[in-house]
């Protein structure tokens, strides 16, 4: 399988994050994709870099002013005090309900709360150029696709799963599935399925494409009652207006077992089927790993193996995103297993 990858993540390298009003350190590091890399080389698997500018793309599933946000936010950062290229911006106010998200501030603080989620996102000073790469590696995957590859794995981060179309939040800033999704559909499929396998709920991915009938969202995950993102994931949320019954959400409850997991991908897989999805798009999150330190799912080494064979057993050209997984150092064995479970069938 062509696995796509650019060394332009390495810039992206947070520092901290948040946790109960603490600082600590940041668990989405350059170090997983460099362990991701390292894995596919040595599994005999071929590295490409990205070489589909995805921009106009990009353009279709985030807003203008976000992506103008951005692509300056590092150089504003910069601008407003000389001692700045040394920290981390995070956001302090957010435009919840009843105040306005239509005018943009002026100031960079207010901004970067208009355009974010959480405070679990810190930019650095290569965000864009990270997250720019990793979408375009999701547009190359597809016109790989188109040139009739089976399969190619993007191995890039900043994960994007959480970027919804004029936001950023969990670790995420582009949505990197999204971009898959919407260049197949560009290629001239007219149903695209996107599964997303990540511990997490990919809301913004399901925001996205809410009200669209021509890209499926499947996504099982931790119940959105006690797990992050927390606001979006229920089992009540199936589509709207034209996108009515094309969105489909399987959360478990935290600590569910492998045995609760895997019904849940059956399911899942027969939505994509009945669907009649004729291109998938994988959100490969793995932070639904044992070892995994922010999460509760207890999926093992075969386990990943078994995904990839359900996933082959789809029958359809895939292309998968590595989103989440934070046990660094097991991703991309994890990784890797899904890839080769999906290449060796059943
Ligand atoms: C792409 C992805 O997987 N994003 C996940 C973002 C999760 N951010 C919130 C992390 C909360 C961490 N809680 C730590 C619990 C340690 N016991
Ligand atoms: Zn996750």
């Amino acid at each position: 399988m062509i696995s796509l990858y650019s060394d332009l993540h390495e810039n992206h390298a947070p520092v901290f994050e948040f946790f109960r009003g603490e600082r600590v350190p940041c668990f989405e590091t350059p170090a997983r994709a460099a362990f991701v890399k390292a894995r596919l080389l040595q599994a005999g698997h071929e590295l490409r870099p990205p070489h589909v500018d995805s921009q106009a793309v990009l353009n279709q599933v985030h807003s203008a002013r976000y992506l103008a946000f951005l692509e300056s936010a590092w150089s504003n950062w910069l601008a407003l005090a000389p001692g700045n290229a040394a920290q981390q911006p995070f956001p302090s106010v957010w435009p919840v309900r009843t105040l306005r998200s239509d005018v943009e501030p002026a100031n960079f603080v207010a901004r970067l709360g208009l355009y974010s989620m959480d405070n679990g996102s810190p930019l650095s000073a290569g965000t864009w150029a990270a997250a720019k790469a990793g979408a375009d590696a999701a547009a190359s995957a597809a016109a790989l696709l188109g040139e009739g590859a089976r399969a190619v794995f993007c191995c890039s981060r900043p994960p994007g799963h959480h970027a919804g179309a004029d936001f950023m939040g969990g670790y995420c800033f582009l949505n990197n599935a999204a971009v898959a999704a919407q260049a197949l559909r560009n290629n001239g499929l007219e149903r695209v399925a996107v599964l997303d396998v990540d511990y997490h709920h990919g809301n913004g991915t399901q925001s996205i494409f809410y009200d669209r009938p021509d890209v499926l969202f499947v996504s099982l995950h931790g119940d959105p009652r006690t797990e992050y993102p927390f606001y979006l994931g229920h089992a009540d949320e199936t589509g709207e207006g034209a996108g009515a019954g094309f969105n489909l959400n399987l959360p478990l409850p935290a600590g569910a077992t492998v045995g609760a997991w895997f019904h849940a991908l059956e399911k899942a897989c027969q939505r994509i089927t009945q669907y009649g999805a004729q291109a998938l798009v994988v959100s490969l999150g793995l932070d639904t790993f044992e070892d995994d330190p922010i999460s509760t799912f207890a999926l093992k080494l075969a386990d990943f193996r078994r995904l990839g064979q359900h996933l082959t057993a789809l029958g359809l050209p895939t292309v998968f995103v590595l989103e989440g997984g934070y046990a660094a150092e097991a991703l991309g064995i994890n990784a890797v297993e899904v890839l080769d479970g999906f290449e060796a069938g059943k």
